[in-house]
Formats: C-alpha cells, structure tokens, sequence
C-alpha cells in the first residue's frame, strides 16, 4: 500500500479552517508535514454490525484539493492499515497487514456495534488457522493495545439500530464491551469531516475534549440542530413540503447536537431538514428507540383510493367531475418569488395532487388537514401552468392560475 502521510496531512491543513481545527492541532499537523510526514500512527479500522453506511458517508468526502476523493485519501494519502471495505488486499493478505500494522503505534477506528449473543459469532471479521476471529474478540484485542479508539457512528458509539429493540444479537457499544474511554463520532451516519476531524487531531497527538458522551465538543455540543436551524420561528407546520417549522412533524432538532445545518452534507449541497425531513436524532444517545416514532403525523392515508383505470378504447372525460367537497380557492403564480401557490378544501385526511392542467406534468402531492384545507407551494415551476388541476380520490377540479 503506497503510504503518503504528506499528502494527508497537507489537505488537513489546506482544509483547517472548514474542518475548524483548533490552533494546536494546525500547528502540530505543521510541524509534522514539515518532518515529512514520518512516525506517525497506523490506523486500524475494524467493522462490527452496520449497515457499511458509516463508510460510505466518509467514502462520499470529496474535495477541490487533492486527495480529490476516497481512494486518494485513504489508499493513497492516510496510512490506513486494514479497512474491510476499502482496502485492496484480501483474505490472509489483509490479516497480515492488520498484524504488522498492530506491532506499530496505531490509532484502532470500529464502526458497528458489537453483538454479544452466541458469543459473538453472529460477527465474524476474519479467521485465523481455520479459527473464527469475532468482532467481540478482535475489538477487545485490539482496544487494548491501541494508544485510541475511534467509534465512527452510532452503532460503535452507543449502539444504535442493531441494538433497537428487541436486540436479537445483544449488541453492545464498543465502550461497554471494553470498559475504555472510546472517542465517539456518533451519526447514522456521521459526517465525513467529522471522521477526518478525528483521526487527523488524533494523528497530531492531540486529545479532542470530550463531552458526557465522549463526543468532541468541538464538533457536537456547542449548540443544537434547533438553536441555529433556519427554519427556527417561522411557524410550525403540520404538513410536510412546506417550508416551516418541523417540530409538530416530529422534529428531534431540539434534542440534538450536531452542526449538520451549518456544514451540510454531499460536500456542502444539502441536509435532512433542508430537504424537508425531520431530524431524527441519530447523533445522540438512545437513538433510534428514544427518539420513536420519528414522525407525528396527524393526517392519515385511508382516505386516498387509486383512480380507476379507464377501460382501453374509452374516450377521455371531456371534463373534470369535482370530487365531493374538492375546491381550489386560490390558484397564483409569483412573478417576483417564481412560486405557484395553490390552495383550496377538501376531504380531511385525503391527498391532493396539484398538476399542470395543460400538461398534466405533476406539481405536488398534499394531504387536506382536519380542518379540510389543503395548500401546496412550487417553486420555479416549469412552464408555468395557464390552468391548475386538483386530483383527489380518483376525481379532479381546476382553475385558471392568475399571474401577479
Ligand atoms: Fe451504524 Fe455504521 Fe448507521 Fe450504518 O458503520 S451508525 S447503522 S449509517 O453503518 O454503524
Ligand atoms: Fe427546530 Fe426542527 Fe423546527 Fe428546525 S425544523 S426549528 S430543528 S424543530
């Protein structure tokens, strides 16, 4: 494996002020991209029960300076020693590189939880001489020679979804199977930044402070979702797709610390609120079971019947036949805001579909609310429709779409 510790540890310090470094670890990742990059530790990253979604959100880390993606950072530039998923050596080869890895300093990262039950064997990371080396095994071995543990994501750090309930396999965290202060990188999955944060303050020689999760502070405790989330006092909304407040959705923002609305993810494009989701709390503790049902949703979806299809050779119906009670009261398109709004009644609890009547292009999907209101908002709609139409259960109604 081609080992460039340079190259690493010059993107750590060309990406110092988005990764929010603090001074000491710059200044140490200086000083040791200044002696070449030498002596520092191995990393060591084990998989234990997960989803492999852990990796592939660091696997998703890209970057305009080199290394550009994940194969430049962790084949060529990171000295990472064995990586189930990653690495490009398999079978008794890679067991070798994890056992000369590990005579060395190395830093160990595990992502996954640790399943207990039938004495670990529902997790099998390698074999040794035809023995089954288990996770439980493997971690505790490892753990306690390493001068760090890393748990990258929920499930390592506090157990996460294979641990829900019932926990058919006993998972543990990897801190209560060894009884070690663990660093935890909690997510499901965690942010790439948040991972490189870690193992390149590790590399530096620094300890990241830690809070009563042993998360760092720096990058989970300063303050939550909520408190800086732009959707804060806009109002709430108990309808998804509008641009408001989730809380009466369910949003867990309020209990969750995490800078997921400042850094966003997919290199900056987007996050789960941004894109119309709640948060569901998957950096804390407890989660998922603690923060269960993600979703309050007070409308239901019994009302809503799959429109009959027309017999083959039918003439189409010349016109719509108003569902009972459907109405569109405000048809509009915002020249200046570039936004159709089209609102109006219908039966409490149904779904309403908003389309081009012209094109019959879909626009939104809305359900009426108890009070048997309905309003759907679209942005930048293109073309713009001459006529509105509203579906629902299986009938349609529409209205010219007057310009302002
Ligand atoms: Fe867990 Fe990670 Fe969620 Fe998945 O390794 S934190 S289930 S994204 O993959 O462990
Ligand atoms: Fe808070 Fe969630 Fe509402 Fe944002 S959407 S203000 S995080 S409750």
């Amino acid at each position: 494996m081609h080992i460039d510790r340079r190259a690493f540890l010059k993107y750590c310090l060309g990406s110092a002020a988005a990764l929010g470094f603090p001074l000491s670890v710059v200044s140490r990742l200086e000083e040791a991209y200044a002696a070449g990059g030498t002596g520092l530790p191995q990393v060591v990253w084990l998989n234990g029960a997960n989803c492999t979604g852990c990796t592939v959100s660091l696997a998703n880390l890209i970057s305009a300076q080199k290394p550009t993606d994940i194969a430049d950072l962790l084949l060529n530039t990171i000295d990472l020693a064995f990586h189930p998923n990653l690495m490009g050596a398999a079978g008794d080869l890679a067991v070798q590189s994890l056992q000369t890895a590990t005579q060395g300093d190395f830093v160990l990262v595990v992502d996954g939880g640790i399943p207990m039950a039938f004495d670990g064997h529902t997790c099998i990371v390698w074999s040794e001489n035809g023995r089954e080396i288990t996770a439980k095994e493997a971690v505790l071995d490892l753990a306690a020679q390493s001068m760090a543990t890393v748990c990258v994501g929920t499930c390592a750090s506090f157990g996460g979804i294979p641990a829900g309930n019932p926990n058919p396999t006993q998972i543990v965290s990897v801190g209560q199977l060894t009884g070690q202060r663990t660093i935890n990188i909690p997510g499901c999955p965690p942010h790439p930044d948040w991972i490189v944060w870690t193992i390149a303050t590790l590399l530096a020689g620094v300890n990241p402070s830690l809070d009563e999760r042993n998360r760092p502070v720096q990058l989970f405790t300063e303050e939550t979702i909520h408190k800086r989330c732009p959707r804060k006092e806009s109002g709430e909304t108990k309808l998804f797709g509008q641009s408001r407040c989730l809380k009466a959705l369910g949003c867990k923002g309020p209990r969750t610390s995490a800078d997921c609305g400042q850094r966003k993810w997919n290199n900056g494009t987007n996050w789960c609120i941004g894109a119309n989701a709640v948060c569901l709390g998957c950096t804390e503790y407890g989660f998922p079971d603690a923060f269960s049902p993600f979703y309050k949703v007070e409308y239901s979806y019994q009302n809503y019947s799959k429109p009959t299809p027309e017999p083959p050779g039918a003439e189409p119906t010349p016109s719509p036949t108003p569902a009972v009670g459907l109405r569109i009261s405000k048809a509009e398109y915002n020249r200046e805001r570039r936004e159709l709004r089209v609102e109006g009644v219908g039966p409490a609890g149904a779904i309403v579909k908003i389309l081009d009547d012209g094109t019959r292009v879909l626009l939104g999907a809305v359900s009426v609310d108890r009070e048997g209101k309905w309003r759907s908002i679209t942005r930048d709609p293109r073309p713009v429709p001459t006529r509105a139409r509203a579906e629902c259960n299986g009938r349609a109604t529409t209205a010219v779409v007057i310009r302002k």
